[in-house]
């Protein structure tokens, strides 16, 4: 900012580079008994996609065994792997869902 021709001018630098948390996957992965509309489902409610997209990365999962979820700060990563994890056992599923590095 500068002070409005008075001499009181402040000169202010903003940095080139500060530090970006570390984020990371949230990854979902596939099982021979979870419903696919179980899996649909889940995607929709914790990862807030629409019902074509949660069909495309679940049929992903289904057919390649892994996927990806969405990538997040890790604070926000674990809590959405727990809400999956609490969430498949309450309907006793074994759907299964992890956080890598990314
Ligand atoms: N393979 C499961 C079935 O055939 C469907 C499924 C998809 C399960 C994705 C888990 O993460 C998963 N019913």
């Amino acid at each position: 900012g500068y002070g409005g021709g008075t001499g009181t001018g402040v000169v202010t630098r903003t940095r080139t580079e500060t530090q970006k948390p570390s984020l990371y996957k949230v990854l979902m992965l596939n099982d021979d008994y979870t419903p696919m509309e179980f899996v649909v489902h889940v995607l929709q409610r914790f990862f807030k996609m629409s019902i074509e997209d949660a069909t495309r990365v679940m049929l992903h999962v289904h057919q390649r065994g892994v996927g990806i979820c969405g990538i997040f700060t890790y604070e926000v990563a674990e809590t959405k792997v727990t809400q999956v994890m609490d969430f498949a056992k309450q309907h006793q599923h074994p759907l299964q869902c992890t956080l890598e590095k990314a």
